[in-house]
């Protein structure tokens, strides 16, 4: 948790703006008929006519919740209208959701470091707009002030029965002997009621705002009066707000450390930590927790607002609740199979229009084991690094899957190998991809060619070879009994299918870490060494096959420790060219996934194409088939690359009769860095 800088966080004008019932307006934005109706948008789902996720605050008023079902819903308020989520694949398509969104924020970061946080969330760091407008156009001299800037709430603002509260609004907005922050409000208060009317102008939608000097405050303001309304937190206000805030509302302290500080510490309010000397608190939740209790208990945050316009990670997932709990791997493969492909479409248009690339793979899932005592027992989370193409995702994927399941069903498993009871369901599966980060500009260029070679190339590679079958998971075959599981046990909840994956994304460095210490500390039962490892790890090895077949399962902890060391060494030293290795190894084609495989340790004169394209002759010929013109390298690309791939570039724009002898049989290296190589 970030440690406050009090002094700077005053002067600072942060938003939160938050879209009204989201999936409502867009639906009703498709279907404008649905306007002023009581509104629900309904999960994919049969069952009870489906879960509500959105509901309109016309809906509101009849006492309809997002926790009711489509026909609880019905009962309540017969008139209601249910949309249905769209659904692609089998499952919910957010895609027009996700579209909205975006379309919001690229009129929210107008004035200023936008943040997005979630689907319909947005953090605006506005000081500097303030500041301006404090300089050139001072709202204490304004005639007329902005009639929605005027229905802002002021928290602590006297509106006694019978004021105008317009006019104690426009009164607070032209003080001449308000303090320097409240002006830097006061200009907050016009800068996003003007935004929020520009969104409502260009989207139809209409959202609403939390104005205050930190992103805490803010956001906790801009729940507060809701739908189409703004509420602002000046400085000399925070006090009454927190003091009688339930605990569990601020962000952050809605789970364990929440209860622990109810149960162990008895505070009910934000209020009263105040009690707790900071090094009481540091005390008993550690340094950094300590200084951040200490310090939201006065209202204090020096979070900043990150300048983040698209999300940190991408994820596709599905429930399978009660009985539509998956019991066969063929029925989790084929699920994880539509998800991959939703998720590597992302990931490709991510690529296309933002020249991003993803790092890391995960998969969670949620799982049951029917007669077990250990009920308890989560389905572990699996990462590993994340090759590009559908085929590749889903191969890695449902590797990550099979991984997990040994780890869950353990000795259980053993136990019923042969038998006829599994004993096990799937109730939630999820994709998702992070550690994102823009491709090194340098490397544009060349991320031109592999992506434009990409998605042809990698739609052909869907294979049926990668079905993996139960026996690999050392089960016994037939599935039969699996319907026999009974599932009226499971407790069946239906969370939402599909989020926006909010700040709840993990701390990869942190998840690296532990997936690290948890791969050296352990042998999986089935001898099969995790690939949940460090992504670094894998790729800090460039010679290393990544094929999980290829590594050596009779490695002790001690051996694997050193290569790691050695890996992580090798990591640090070609710091400078592993962003475009990263690169280049998603986007490595061939189907074992080693860096430097087979064919490229031919000769030269070999009969495969990749090598013979090595002659002279064939150089230009490669040069076409590429479509890609090594002389449009960008210079600045090549002190990230490799330094035999640097050595080989170089000998290319040589003139010929300048090239060493052996460039022609390196330039192997430089062939699978770029070609698309034949499948094996
Ligand atoms: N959402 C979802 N499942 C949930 C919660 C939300 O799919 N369990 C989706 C639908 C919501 C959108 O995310 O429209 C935004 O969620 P919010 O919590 O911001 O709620 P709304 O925007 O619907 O309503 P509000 O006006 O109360 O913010």
């Amino acid at each position: 948790m970030p440690v406050a800088k009090p002094e700077s966080s005053d002067s600072r004008v942060i938003a939160h703006v938050d879209m009204d019932c989201f999936y409502v307006q867009v639906e009703q934005r498709k279907q404008p008929q649905l306007r002023g109706l009581p509104t629900a948008v309904v999960q994919y789902n049969e069952w009870k006519g489906g879960a509500l996720i959105a509901v309109s605050y016309e809906a509101r008023k009849f006492g309809i919740k997002r926790s009711m079902r489509g026909e609880e819903a019905k009962e309540v308020c017969p008139q209601v209208q249910l949309v249905q989520v769209p659904v692609a694949r089998g499952k919910a398509d957010l895609s027009g959701y996700r579209n909205a969104g975006s379309e919001v924020v690229s009129i929210l970061a107008r004035r200023g470091r936008c943040e997005r946080a979630s689907i319909d969330e947005v953090y605006l760091d506005l000081t500097d707009a303030a500041e301006m407008m404090l300089t050139d156009n001072p709202p204490q001299g304004m005639e007329t002030i902005d009639e929605e800037a005027l229905k802002s709430h002021i928290l602590g603002l006297n509106n006694e029965d019978g004021s105008d509260v317009k006019e104690n609004v426009r009164k607070w907005i032209h003080r001449h002997n308000a303090d320097h922050r409240d002006k830097l409000l006061a200009c907050g208060i016009l800068i996003v009621a003007e935004l929020r009317m520009q969104v409502l102008k260009e989207t139809e939608f209409t959202c609403s705002a939390g104005i205050a000097h930190n992103k805490m405050l803010a956001k906790l303001a801009s729940g507060m009066n809701k739908p189409a309304q703004q509420t602002v937190v000046p400085f000399s206000s925070v006090k009454g707000l927190l003091d009688t805030l339930p605990i569990r509302k601020m962000k952050q302290l809605g789970g364990k450390l929440g209860i622990s500080l109810q149960m162990d510490m008895g505070v009910n309010t934000v209020g009263d930590l105040l009690q707790f000397p900071e090094e009481k608190l540091q005390e008993r939740y550690g340094i950094n927790t300590g200084t951040w209790l200490w310090n939201i208990a006065r209202g204090i945050s020096g979070e900043e607002v990150e300048g983040r316009l698209l999300p940190k990670s991408h994820g596709s997932g599905k429930t399978f609740p009660g009985p539509r709990a998956l019991k066969t791997v063929p029925a989790v493969q084929h699920w994880l199979n539509q998800l991959c492909e939703e998720l590597s479409e992302r990931l490709c248009s991510d690529l296309d229009q933002n020249k991003r690339i993803a790092h890391t793979l995960t998969l969670h899932a949620r799982a049951y084991k029917s007669s077990d005592s250990d009920s308890q027992k989560k389905f572990p989370s699996k990462s590993c690094p994340l090759r590009y193409g559908t085929a590749k995702i889903q191969e890695d994927a449902f590797n990550l899957f099979q991984a997990g399941l040994r780890e869950y069903i353990g000795f259980y498993g053993d136990k019923t190998r042969g038998s006829h009871c599994r004993g096990w369901g799937i109730t939630s599966l999820s994709v998702s991809a992070s550690k994102i980060v823009p491709i090194p500009s340098g490397t544009c260029s060349i991320a031109k060619y592999f992506h434009g070679q990409s998605t042809s190339h990698f739609s052909s590679m869907q294979s049926s070879d990668n079905l993996n079958t139960e026996a690999t998971l050392s089960l016994p075959s037939g599935s039969e009994c699996y319907s026999e599981v009974n599932l009226s046990e499971p407790k069946i909840d239906f969370p939402k299918e599909e989020s926006w994956i909010k700040d709840t994304v993990p701390d990869l460095d942190l998840q690296e870490q532990k997936d690290l210490s948890s791969t050296l500390s352990e042998k999986t039962q089935d001898g099969f060494i995790q690939e949940d490892i460090s992504p670094l790890l894998l790729s800090g090895c460039l010679e290393q096959n990544r094929s999980k077949q290829q590594w050596d399962l009779s490695k002790d902890e001690s051996q694997f420790k050193s290569e790691y060391k050695e890996r992580k060494g090798k990591r640090l030293k070609d710091k400078g060219t592993y962003s475009i290795i990263e690169l280049f190894k998603s986007y490595n084609p061939n189907p074992s996934g080693s860096f430097l495989s087979h064919e490229y340790n031919r000769t030269v004169g070999g009969t495969d194409v990749s090598s013979s394209s090595y002659s002279r002759d064939g150089e230009e010929g490669r040069r076409e088939a590429w479509g890609y013109n090594i002389d449009e390298i960008d210079p600045s690309v090549m002190e990230e690359l490799p330094p035999e791939i640097q050595d080989e570039i170089k000998a290319w724009m040589q003139p010929h009769e300048q090239r060493p002898n052996n460039m022609v049989k390196r330039s192997c290296t430089i062939s699978h860095y770029f070609s698309p190589s034949k499948k094996s």
